[in-house]
C-alpha cells in the first residue's frame, strides 16, 4: 500500500520539512519545528534518514555549550527513532558575510572564513555519521561581471575543494563529495550551473575520484534542461553520489515542489533510471510544503513525496513486465549482429569493410520507429489504465 520502510532509503533535509514558508515577499507562515521533533515525525512516516546544513541544527552564533546540547539532543532523537544522517552540508548562503560568494568571494578573508566554517561543519557531519558531503554553491556567482573575477572564481573554487578533500582525508572522515549545480537563484548567475558543467569541473580537481554530483530536479528544470538526461549523464560517469528529488515548473522562481507534483513523466523516468541504473544511495527529497500549508500540510507533503516515488517504482516494474510495451521497445531498437562486429572495435579491416558497405539510406529514413505508440502506452500506464 505504498507505505515506505527504511529499506527504501528515503531522506529529507531538516530544512525541507522544517521550512517555515518564508519567501522574498512574505514572512514565515509556519512555526519552526525542532530537529528532534522532525526526526520523530519522519521516523513515523517511514523515512530512513535526515540530512542537514550545520546551521539547521546549530545557530551560527551558538556558544560551545549550546552546540553540544543541540547535537546531544539530536543524536538522542536519531537513536530513539532509528534514523541515520547519510549526508551533511554547510550553509554558505544565509549569512551576509557570504553575500558575494563564499569560496569565490573576491575578499580573501571571506574565502578563508568559508573554509573554516566548512571544516567545522565537516566535523559535525562526521560526528553524526554522514558519509556524503554536499557543496551547493548558492552564493557562488555574480549579478555584475565588471568585477572581472570569472577565471579567478573558478580557481578559488578549485583550491577550496582541493583543500577540503585533503582535510577530510587527514581527519580520516572518508567523505565522498557531491557538487550540486543550480543555474540561478539566489545569484543572477551561479558558477557551475548544470550537471554537465560540474562534471567538467570535477576533472580539473586534484582528486577527482572523491567528487561527484548531487543533481536536483528543480535546478536542471530551471535551466530548461531535462532532469532524466542529467541523471543519466551522472550515472554514466559513475558520478551520481546523491540526488535531490523535487519538482518545478520551467520558467518560474525556485519552487521546490513535492516530488512528482508537476512533471509526472520526468519523475517516472527519473525513478526508472535510479531503480535500473545501479544507484543505491539515499532517495533524498529537497523540497518543501507550499507556503499556504499548516503543519498537517507539511506531513502530507512528506508522505506524498515518498508515496509518489513508490507508486512510480511500481509503475517501472509494470513497464518492464508489460508485453505490449516490451514489444514496442523491441520494435524500436534494431539490432544487427554483423554490423555490431564491424562497428564495435576499430581495426583497419573493419574500417575498410564499413567504408565499402552499401546502406539503403532511403529505407533507413522511411522507417517509423513507433515512438508515438510507445509513448501513449507509457502514458496510459501512468494514468492507471494498464
Ligand atoms: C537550493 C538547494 C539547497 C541545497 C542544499 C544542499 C537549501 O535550491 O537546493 O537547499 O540542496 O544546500 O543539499
Ligand atoms: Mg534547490
Ligand atoms: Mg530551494
Ligand atoms: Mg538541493
Amino acid at each position: 500500500d505504498y507505505r515506505p520502510s527504511r529499506e527504501d532509503k528515503f531522506t529529507f533535509g531538516l530544512w525541507t520539512v522544517g521550512n517555515p514558508g518564508r519567501d522574498p515577499f512574505g514572512e514565515p507562515t509556519r512555526k519552526p519545528l525542532s530537529a528532534p521533533y522532525i526526526v520523530q515525525k519522519l521516523a513515523e512516516l517511514g523515512a530512513y534518514g535526515v540530512n542537514l546544513h550545520d546551521n539547521d541544527l546549530v545557530p551560527i552564533d551558538a556558544s560551545a555549550q549550546e552546540r553540544d546540547r543541540l547535537v546531544r539532543e539530536f543524536r538522542q532523537a536519531l537513536s530513539d527513532h532509528g534514523l541515520v544522517v547519510p549526508m551533511a552540508t554547510t550553509n554558505l548562503f544565509t549569512d551576509p558575510a557570504f553575500k558575494d560568494g563564499a569560496f569565490t568571494s573576491a575578499d580573501a578573508r571571506v574565502r578563508a572564513y568559508a573554509l573554516q566554517k566548512v571544516m567545522h561543519s565537516m566535523d559535525l557531519g562526521a560526528e553524526l555519521g554522514a558519509t556524503t558531503y554536499v557543496f551547493w554553491g548558492g552564493r557562488e556567482g555574480t549579478e555584475v561581471d565588471a568585477g572581472g573575477k570569472l577565471l579567478d572564481a573558478l580557481s578559488w573554487f578549485r583550491d577550496s575543494l582541493n583543500f577540503l578533500a585533503q582535510y577530510s582525508q587527514d581527519q580520516g572522515y572518508g567523505y565522498r563529495f557531491a557538487l550540486e549545480p543550480k543555474p540561478n537563484e539566489p545569484r543572477g548567475d551561479i558558477f557551475l550551473p548544470t550537471v554537465g558543467s560540474a562534471l567538467g569541473f570535477i576533472a580539473t580537481l586534484d582528486q577527482p575520484d572523491l567528487f561527484g554530483l548531487n543533481p536536483e530536479f528543480a535546478h536542471e528544470t530551471m535551466a530548461g534542461l531535462s532532469f532524466p538526461h542529467a541523471v543519466a549523464q551522472a550515472l554514466d560517469a559513475g558520478k551520481l553520489f546523491h540526488i535531490d528529488l523535487n519538482d518545478q515548473k520551467p520558467g518560474r522562481f525556485d519552487q521546490d515542489l513535492r516530488f512528482g507534483a508537476e512533471n509526472l513523466k520526468g519523475a517516472f523516468f527519473t525513478v526508472q533510471l535510479l531503480e535500473e541504473g545501479g544507484y543505491d544511495g539515499p532517495r533524498h527529497f529537497d523540497a518543501h510544503a507550499l507556503r499556504t500549508e499548516d503543519e498537517a500540510g507539511v506531513w502530507a507533503f512528506a508522505r506524498g513525496c515518498m508515496r509518489t516515488y513508490l507508486i512510480l517504482r511500481e509503475k517501472a516494474e509494470q513497464f518492464r513486465a508489460d508485453p505490449e510495451i516490451q514489444a514496442a521497445l523491441a520494435a524500436y531498437r534494431v539490432e544487427d549482429a554483423e554490423l555490431a562486429e564491424l562497428t564495435g572495435k576499430f581495426s583497419r579491416e573493419n574500417a575498410q569493410a564499413l567504408k565499402s558497405r552499401t546502406f539503403d539510406r532511403e529505407a533507413l529514413g522511411r522507417r517509423g520507429p513507433g515512438l508515438e505508440h510507445l509513448d501513449q502506452l507509457t502514458l496510459e500506464l501512468l494514468l492507471g489504465l494498464r
